[in-house]
């Protein structure tokens, strides 16, 4: 019998870039909950995807020399991308979206009309500030000291027609959501929000823009085309069949019970996202919850600063459980951690190789050495139970109402650190009881060491079943150890002391968890995930040589550029004025377009060779050429004018 519906989300995922530990991190973590929740009996549906619209991918796919579906799919569907990635932190999401599937862009435009229609949304100008990398408006008021309030980055000036969302009608409302119900959480989101963005005054919201094309057209304004949080926002209701057929479980699980998101994008799930809901008259989430960043030598983990650690190089060397759990049990979920190698080696080495794989390895070795196959009947109960038994039994038993307790809190590092305090207290346990010494007359001790290493093979079961939703693939190998079957891996049993039977089979088997060398893993690391040397190919070197009197009829002169400008109708050709050192001006037309930009080139001290024929090129003369240094990186043709010290005059000769 299902308890119910559980509905959660991630945000969905920018495909701009590779997919880095950061954003694995929230994905491990709404996918522990999902499985967690699974386990203790809800129907859940665990919704992530791309969010694949924009100018950014625009600009990106521009460069790559592909179409942004192109680029989108490549990042998405590729190897190593953010299917593959999921794949590999074994992910249960249970529906993908992508925003450019087609079902979601009917969709959107359905939501943009019915928006319209109500009026809701209306036409007008945009005059602001342009974020590009973080793609958000900002008003004057909102800039810090004139730079993008979220990466602090330039904003450009940005003006156009454009729809505009009737933010402020909501601002009442939003304010009442966020300041008197648990909508938000942690708690301390709330002021952020409120403080920043609400009391300085909401204003509308441009939701439309006409400088670029890569986005979802407006059906009834086609130069348009939707904002992309608009557009991304609405996944979370898409990809339930709202506005579209290709689902239909909205009425099932719809509103969401909790989106877990980044606190950089707390604003646009707790104040846009409701207040668009608002407009189309449908039921709000019931949470929203703001998660901290992982940081990386203090700063945000992200693919633009160039400090992200790759999960598939961790995942490969450590295991892919072994990371997921030490996201989870190092880092307060609310608030922003530091990663580093040591923490991981050092949370793999202390929680899983010596407490749960020590108490794993040392109780079915023991159970194999003095019983053999299996421990005797009987051996669960004992008539005069010692006060350390006691202390064992109570805890386990009641570890699975103090771990959801936790759960429910998002507080994952606080449930897995009531896991481990019972992990640890049964390795005390094992202290306590010195089976070894028990063993050496097995006559007289021999049922009582049987109840110490039963109450062990109970107490690890236990503790495996609330490490599932961690560490799913590694509890299953656990339960094969202890010899626990399906039917007691269980939600219930996990509440029941002694539902392991008596006679179960345990097996030492691999190590789970095998202790890593911190020094030398360090020192490896390092090496692996020091930056890659960009692959440069050179051109070979002529091999023919050129006679001295021929060299040195060439002609080689410093030039200073005068000005510069494009080629009209020339993607290529730059067109120089240059100051030679004669009094006349020369004129060189150079293919260089690609790499510069005119403006970066006035006053710059170049070299030209002067004396080769004069050509004409788009109709313009060309007297000489000027020298550049070129070579190929990544495949990538690279270019670099040659120049020189400014010092020196123009018409200096070079020899
Ligand atoms: O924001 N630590 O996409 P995104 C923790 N498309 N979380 C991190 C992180 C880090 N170092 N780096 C990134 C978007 N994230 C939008 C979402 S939802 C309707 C649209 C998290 O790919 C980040 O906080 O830039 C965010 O929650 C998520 O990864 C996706 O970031």
């Amino acid at each position: 019998m299902s308890k119910g519906t559980f509905y959660i989300t991630t945000p969905i995922y920018y495909p701009s870039d590779k997919l880095h530990i950061g954003h694995a991190y929230c994905t491990v973590a709404t996918d522990a909950m999902a499985r967690y929740k699974r386990l203790s009996g809800y129907e859940v549906m665990f919704l992530t995807g791309t969010d694949e619209h924009g100018q950014k991918i625009e600009d990106k796919a521009r460069e790559a020399g592909v179409t942004p579906q192109q680029f989108v799919d490549k990042i998405v569907t590729g190897e190593r991308g953010v299917l593959d990635l999921w794949k590999l932190m074994n992910i249960s999401n249970d529906r993908f979206i992508r925003t450019t599937d087609s079902y979601h862009v009917t969709a959107i435009q359905r939501i943009f009309r019915k928006m319209y229609d109500n009026g809701d949304i209306y036409k007008g100008k945009y005059v602001g500030k342009y974020c590009k990398p973080c793609e958000s408006f900002w008003t004057e008021s909102q800039l810090k000291d004139g730079k993008c309030p979220e990466c602090g980055r330039e904003v450009a000036d940005a003006e156009e027609e454009a729809y505009f969302f009737r933010l402020s009608k909501y601002a009442d409302r939003v304010r009442d959501l966020l300041e008197n119900t648990d909508f938000l959480e942690p708690r301390s989101r709330v002021n952020e929000m409120v403080n920043n963005f609400i009391k300085p005054g909401l204003e509308d919201l441009c939701v439309s823009r006409t400088s670029f094309t890569w986005g979802i057209p407006v059906d009834f304004d086609p130069g348009h085309v939707v904002y992309v949080w608009i557009d991304a926002l609405s996944n979370y209701i898409t990809a339930l069949g709202y506005a579209n057929d290709a689902y239909d479980d909205y009425d099932k699980f719809w509103p969401a019970d909790v989106h877990f998101v980044g606190k950089e994008i707390v604003r646009f799930h707790s104040i846009i996202w409701p207040a668009m809901l608002m407009s189309m008259g449908l039921p709000l989430p019931k949470k929203v919850y703001g998660h901290g960043w992982l940081l990386l030598d203090g700063g945000k983990m992200s693919k633009s600063v160039g400090n992200v650690v790759d999960p598939y190089l961790l995942a490969e060397r450590y295991g892919v459980d072994a990371l997921r759990f030490f996201l989870l049990r190092t880092f307060p979920f609310g608030s922003d951690g530091n990663f580093s190698n040591e923490a991981l080696i050092s949370t793999i080495n202390v929680d899983l190789a010596n407490d749960l794989g020590n108490l794993v390895s040392r109780t079915t070795a023991m159970v194999n050495k003095y019983f053999g196959a299996s421990l005797p009947a009987g051996c669960g109960t004992w008539a005069a139970p010692e006060s350390f038994d006691t202390e064992l039994k109570e805890l386990a038993a009641g570890l699975r109402g103090r771990y959801e307790e936790q759960m429910e809190k998002f507080q994952f590092q606080n449930a897995l650190e009531e896991v481990f305090r019972v992990i640890q207290r049964a390795n005390k346990y094992i202290d306590e009881n010195a089976p070894w010494a028990l063993a050496k007359d097995m006559d007289k001790n021999g049922p009582r060491l049987a109840h110490v290493l039963y109450n062990l093979l109970e107490t690890t079961r236990i503790s495996g079943i609330l490490l599932t939703p961690f560490m799913p693939e590694s509890m299953e190998k656990l339960f094969a150890q202890i010899g626990a079957d399906e039917s007691v891996w269980t939600w219930d049993s996990a509440a029941v002391w002694g539902a392991l039977p008596e006679t179960a089979s345990p097996r030492k088997g691999e190590n789970l968890f095998p202790r890593i060398d911190m020094e030398k893993e360090l020192a490896e690391l390092q090496k692996l995930q020091a930056p890659p040397v960009p692959a440069i190919e050179l051109e070979p070197q002529a091999e023919e040589y050129v006679d001295f009197d021929t060299f040195c009829k060439s002609d080689f002169r410093a030039v200073k550029v005068k000005d510069c400008t494009h080629v009209k109708k020339s993607e290529k050709l730059l067109c120089f004025t240059l100051d030679d050192g004669t009094g006349t001006d020369r004129q060189i037309l150079s293919g260089i377009a690609k790499w510069y930009e005119p403006e970066q080139l006035i006053g710059k001290t170049l070299v030209a060779i002067v004396n080769l024929p004069p050509r004409k090129m788009m109709g313009l003369a060309s007297n000489g050429m000027l020298i550049s240094a070129v070579h190929r990186e990544k495949g990538e043709e690279k270019l670099n004018l040659l120049m020189v010290d400014d010092a020196i005059p123009a018409g200096a000769k070079l020899c």
